[in-house]
């Protein structure tokens, strides 16, 4: 099963959000152009209580059942089969998408068979860092999708950091045309 992770595509992540993302948006039409190739669409969201420590280090941002916490709005949420609820507690900070209160995801990939995913959302040097590098050292084969994440830079060159870290997790790299021409042959289109 060609299984598709989102990561984090929230308002607050996005354009005038509480932790905008430069060009956080831009993600959404290369995820919404591919999502149909895959037969799972799973997609986290950051879903923070009002008080928590992760708010000690950022902005307070995707406080749950909060405009803020939604999905950005032309994010095709039809073609989603889960949500995964993270950051969910006051004492951590939930970046990857295996720490889900809601689901235990590495017990649901596994139970469904699934061995292969692919990453995309926001931030690259955050929550889809960690769920990238997580789901390589749990054994899925991982693959990130380049044009279809953003990353926070806090720091100038965290987004490349992130990228090499990633890699040198043994997750694959490549580009949603590489995904259009791959699924030609995952005998669906
Ligand atoms: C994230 C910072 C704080 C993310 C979440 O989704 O990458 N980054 N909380
Ligand atoms: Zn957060």
């Amino acid at each position: 099963m060609k299984t598709l992770l989102i990561i984090d595509v929230q308002n607050d992540f996005c354009p005038r959000g509480a932790l905008a993302v430069y060009d956080g948006d831009k993600v959404v039409p290369v995820i919404n152009q591919i999502i149909n190739k895959f037969d799972l669409v799973l997609a986290s969201k950051d879903w923070h209580p009002e008080d928590t420590i992760h708010f000690e280090n950022w902005p307070v941002h995707c406080v749950r059942n909060t405009k803020g916490a939604e999905f950005h709005p032309d994010l095709k949420v039809d073609k989603i089969d889960q949500i995964l609820l993270k950051g969910t507690g006051n004492r951590n900070d939930g970046y990857s998408a295996f720490e889900a209160t809601n689901l235990y995801l590495d017990k649901f990939l596994k139970e469904k068979g699934i061995n292969e995913l692919y990453v995309t959302g926001l931030a690259t040097d955050y929550c889809v860092k960690a769920t990238a590098i997580e789901a390589s050292q749990k054994g899925f084969s991982t693959h990130v999708i380049t044009d279809a994440i953003k990353a926070v830079n806090a720091q100038p060159g965290d987004n490349t950091r992130a990228l090499e870290e990633m890699k040198k997790a043994g997750c694959n790299l490549m580009t949603s045309k590489e995904i259009l021409l791959k699924a030609k042959n995952w005998g669906r289109n």
